[in-house]
């Protein structure tokens, strides 16, 4: 039996939380098996690279290619303990960000080089590649005021590295949303995110339905198991 596999992409401010919120609540409504993972993070491993991340003390210091590394660490091993085992049983997987989230914040808000992420993708995540990722569209303003919002709100403890960015990130970051948007194909649905939550909501069931009626029986197989890598590999 083969599960589904949907992420959440956006910028601060784009809903994600609150629609991530409604969706899996609804599916488990139907008696669906869901969960509800966010990156980086989602495992005991993961959680301590997201805190590295986003809130160590030390963490002014960190290098973007330490960065792009720690977020595939993390993934890594969110695949690997989490999603695959949760797929391989029938389960529905939704995802608060994913690789997209790579190419948007390292590849363009970094400036680093996008063929290099997209092959360090290919050996973190195997072909455990979203059914589904569905792209929350804000205005740069409105995810810029929530998140200075937020920085000004935060006791120093708790100060988050990467929301400190300066805005010229920030655009870069939405220019590589819009790539990723055009070059998605039918995996990557974007949504106009300025809508009320309900709209919203909506749209996202509007796709996530059609793929709850083609599972598991007809769905693309989401990854290779171990074994099959193995077979493939030369020599
Ligand atoms: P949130 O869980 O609050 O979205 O924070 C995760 C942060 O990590 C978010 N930062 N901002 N601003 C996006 C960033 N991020 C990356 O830079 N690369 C990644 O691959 C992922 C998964 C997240």
């Amino acid at each position: 039996m083969e599960g589904l596999f949907i992420t959440f992409e956006g910028t601060e401010g784009s809903g994600k939380s609150t629609q991530i919120h409604i969706l899996t609540n609804r599916l488990l409504e139907m008696g669906r098996e869901v969960m509800a993972l966010r990156e980086p993070g989602g495992t005991a491993i993961g959680e301590e690279i997201r805190h590295t991340l986003k809130h160590s003390a030390s963490n002014a210091a960190m290098f973007p290619e330490t960065e792009l590394l720690l977020m595939n660490a993390s993934r890594s091993q969110l695949v690997h303990e989490v999603i695959r085992p949760a797929l391989c049983k029938g389960r529905i997987v939704v995802c608060d960000r994913f690789f997209d989230s790579t190419i948007a914040y390292q590849g363009y808000g970094r400036e680093m080089d996008v063929q290099l992420i997209e092959r360090l993708t290919e050996f973190v995540v195997g072909s455990t590649i979203p059914n589904l990722t569905l792209l929350l569209r804000v205005p740069l303003e409105v995810s810029e005021s929530r998140r200075l919002t937020r920085l000004n709100s935060q006791p120093v403890a708790q100060r988050d590295r990467l929301e400190e960015e300066d805005r010229s990130f920030f655009e870069r970051v939405e220019r590589g949303y819009d790539a990723i948007a055009a070059a998605g194909g039918t995996r990557v649905r974007s949504i106009d995110a300025t809508q009320a939550v309900e709209p919203v909501a909506a749209e996202v069931w509007r796709w996530v339905e059609p793929l709850l009626k083609v599972r598991p029986e007809q769905g693309e197989r989401a990854f290779k198991t171990i074994g099959e890598y193995r077979n493939e590999a030369p020599g």
